[in-house]
């Protein structure tokens, strides 16, 4: 470690401090006439990670190291990435402003290169774990090329160590044989509203130890090492190992003359100590006291430098929360934001010139030449884009599928894995699946069994070497493609967030698919959110569903799934009723999840499919009479725009049935009880409210703004209703799923479905109690459509 290398890392250390500094400045002083809403300060959470991440971008990473960084560190990871060339003045100047840098890094509205998208704290530090899995699952399976594996690193703040989901990932991570993996704990001792428990670094550090990681403390600085060294030296590192949080911080916001006062008061006079404190000027003392490792480059750069193996390492590095800020220690920083006074008397010590903020240089003593010829070699910044594209994989035009007369969505899944795992092809290959200890239970077996467990170590299966009969293969090699997970949800969906960003990451293309419990769906769900908000791409299976599980129970049971499916951005939801149609939607999500255009939404459906997504399948256990039919283009494209007249309503028509999923024998049904009473009934078979919904809504967008024309999939089919028309739907799950078919062309709508929670029983108890069997549907039919009594009603 040369003197030149941290003289310039020192420089650019300021700089970088100063630029984040500025642009929060920028975005609340300069434009806070907007809206009169101060958008809040994060100088001080960002300060903390400025040494660190300038040690780290400017010297340590290579271009192959993705890194999570903590939320609000992102002023600072966009001034790094300024200084590399990687991000304009412009957005800085916008931070947090409409189309400006963001203000947590966001792999999709940011346009620096960022790695993970960071913001719902411990998601970030999670999705580097499970990102080195997939690195080694592709190097494995030979999908990486040559490309060196990198080290996947998260920055993490100390109380974001609350989330439980690290906890679950560290102990998956343990299972998995995790690698090339660093956490940098951020150890500032704060947290948004206070200052954290004392020693709570010894509980990370057994914590991590009992996970097999290694662990780097790293405590204080050069200036202090040295200090210790010197007679007396010894008094002072005790008084400060013990020096309570609290007080550390308050001496830290008071500065020099607090120090001297309180070390004064506690130490008495002790000779040499005393003379080489008294020796020191006010800063200087300040400037001891506040030397820890995470702000001293010489440590850490010689601790990053030392890790020269693969192993997972916890590096818990002492920081100052507002470093180098005069907001530094106070336990109310988080959200402080710097005066305008403080800002000059920062820019008066960073010698910046009003008008110059924003220069590269402005303010550096070292030449520009050479700041500018080391910024040309920093190693992070060779080589071209981080990102990469991976090719598109072809996908079968049609998925084979042997239909037996009777079967559930869920068999029928099942099959059709089965039949792609058959299947020799890159695509075949490229398959991915995943289950947290539901992989059996939701009809995974089969694939699995074909195509073996992933693990880097081969494992046999003993029940299979001592020959004892058993429907699943559980043996792992490097070469499978089923990643076991334990229950944590969490941790499934942050691995196929990880799986699903393996093109982008890795440059190798997987195709993930991973299936849970239906209604765990929402223990998952944060981490779901910010899967689809990093676009990262897969499929989700969800089954068994609704109170369809009957015999799983009443705590089972999912109801607000197909809402989440519909309000979640970013992915595409179906719940397929017969096998034929989950066969064409799943062959159309193993393209979709490869899309990456971003033209203009089609004019047919108003859907903005060019772009892609990922796909959610609702699915059932519920064993159902499959239509013999023969899949037209016609009813293809229907299933996959969201629905098909499954009975086209005549020009008479009185009622429709639309239904979802696993119900249609009830509304079929109930079509059949009403037809002698009812003119025309029509059934309308709806396999994506979601996709529906949304072209509905763009397609009205579209016409507001001035295109007429605009018409989306759900208006065409509604048209041919007659407007006197009664819809009553139907599904198991939340009636407002299709409550708004109402609203498309003004028909009065009558939504039944599930709004209550928890009974169990069998399914014809369980669907009257509930209100969707056809009894229900035919008097709700009676009910909103005018006409005489409807005779079966009678009957009953
Ligand atoms: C899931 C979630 N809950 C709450 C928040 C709000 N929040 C943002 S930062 C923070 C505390 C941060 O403390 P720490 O991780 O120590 O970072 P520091 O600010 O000290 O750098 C909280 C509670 C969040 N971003 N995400
Ligand atoms: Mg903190």
């Amino acid at each position: 470690m040369t003197k030149d290398l941290l003289d310039v890392l020192s420089a650019l250390e300021r700089k970088v401090l100063w630029l984040a500094a500025w642009m929060i400045h920028e975005a609340n002083h300069v434009r806070e006439n907007v809206d009169g809403l101060k958008v809040g300060g994060h100088q001080a959470s960002s300060a903390s990670l400025s040494t660190i991440m300038t040690a780290l971008y400017f010297h340590v990473l290579r271009p192959q190291d993705r890194v999570a960084v903590k939320p609000h560190a992102s002023p600072i990871f966009h001034a790094i990435q300024y200084l590399l060339g990687r991000q304009t003045r412009e957005k800085l100047a916008a931070f947090r402003g409409y189309k400006g840098a963001q203000s947590y890094p966001s792999r999709t509205k940011d346009t620096d290169d960022v790695d993970f998208s960071t913001g719902s704290v411990g998601l970030g530090v999670a999705q580097t774990l499970f990102a080195s899995l997939v690195q080694d699952y592709v190097h494995d399976h030979g999908f990486a090329g040559d490309r060196p594996p990198g080290r996947m690193i998260a920055l993490v703040g100390d109380a974001e160590m609350d989330e439980g989901n690290i906890f679950e990932a560290l102990l998956e991570g343990w299972k998995q044989g995790v690698r090339n993996c660093w956490w940098i704990i951020d150890y500032n001792r704060q947290s948004l509203d206070a200052v954290v428990r004392e020693g709570l670094w010894e509980q990370y550090e057994k914590l991590f130890r009992a996970f097999g990681w290694d662990v780097v403390i790293l405590k204080y600085g050069v200036l202090l090492e040295e200090a210790f060294r010197k007679p007396g030296g010894d008094t002072l590192r005790a008084w400060i190992d013990h020096c309570p949080n609290q007080l550390y911080s308050a001496l830290t916001f008071q500065g020099g003359a607090a120090w001297r006062r309180r070390l004064a008061d506690d130490l008495g006079d002790q000779g040499p100590l005393g003379a080489m404190l008294d020796a020191l000027s006010d800063d200087d003392l300040a400037r001891l006291m506040t030397n820890l490792a995470g702000h001293d480059l010489p440590t850490l750069l010689e601790a990053f430098g030392k890790i020269d193996h693969d192993r997972p390492t916890c590096i818990i590095a002492y920081t100052v929360k507002g470093h180098g800020l005069p907001l530094a220690g106070h336990k109310d920083n988080h959200a402080g934001l710097m005066t305008s006074a403080q800002m000059e008397i920062l820019r008066n010590a960073m010698k910046v010139r009003p008008g110059h903020e924003w220069d590269f240089f402005e303010g550096l003593s070292l030449p520009e030449s050479d700041l500018r010829a080391f910024l040309a070699s920093v190693p992070f910044a060779q080589g071209g884009p981080r990102r990469f594209h991976a090719a598109r994989i072809d996908v079968p035009a049609e998925l084979e599928v042997e239909i037996a007369p009777t079967m559930s969505t869920q068999q029928g899944f099942g099959v059709l894995l089965n039949a792609v795992g058959k299947q020799r092809s890159d695509f075949a290959d490229r398959i991915v699946t995943t289950s947290p200890d539901v992989t059996m239970s939701t009809n995974l077996g089969a694939f699995v069994n074909r195509r073996g467990l992933f693990a880097r170590q081969p494992m046999v299966d003993t029940f299979k070497s001592e020959r004892i009969p058993s429907t699943l293969t559980w043996e792992f090699s490097p070469k499978g493609q089923h990643m076991e997970l334990g229950i944590a949800e969490m941790n499934l969906f942050i691995l196929l967030s990880a799986l699903g960003l393996s093109h982008a990451l890795f440059g190798a293309r997987l195709f993930p698919i991973g299936t849970l419990y239906d209604p765990f769906v929402c223990r998952g769900l944060d981490a779901l959110n910010y899967a689809c908000y990093q676009d990262a791409r897969f499929i989700l299976v969800g089954t068994p569903s609704g109170i369809t599980l009957a015999p799983e129970g009443g705590a089972h049971q999912s109801i607000g799934t197909p809402l989440i499916g519909m309000a979640q951005d970013g992915l595409a939801a179906f719940e397929p009723s017969f096998v034929d149609e989950l066969a064409v939607i799943l062959g159309f999500a193993f393209d979709y999840i490869q899309r990456d255009g971003d033209g203009e939404p089609s004019e047919r459906t108003w859907l903005r499919d060019e772009t892609g997504g990922s796909v959610y399948l609702r699915l059932s256990t519920r064993p159902v009479e499959q239509p013999q039919r023969i899949m037209t283009p016609e009813l293809r494209q229907g299933i996959i725009d969201g629905a098909y007249w499954m009975r086209k309503p005549g020009p008479n028509c009185q009622v429709v049935v639309a239904y979802t999923g696993a119900i249609a024998p009830e509304a079929i049904q109930a079509v059949g009880l009403m037809a002698e009473d009812r003119r025309d009934v029509g059934l309308l078979a709806v396999t994506s409210a979601d996709r529906l919904n949304a072209g509905w809504t763009a397609a009205s967008r579209a016409r507001e703004r001035g295109l007429p024309h605009a018409r989306s999939h759900i208006e065409r089919l509604l048209a041919e209703v007659p407007p006197h028309c009664g819809i009553v739907t139907v599904l198991d799950g939340h009636p407002a799923t299709l409550a708004w078919l109402g609203a498309v062309a003004g028909h009065r709508t009558r939504p039944l479905g599930v709004e209550h929670f928890g009974q169990t029983g069998a399914l014809p108890d369980l669907y009257r109690h509930y209100g969707i069997d056809a009894n229900a549907i035919v008097a709700a039919a009676q009910a909103i459509a005018p006409g005489r009594p409807i005779r079966y009603l009678k009957a009953l």
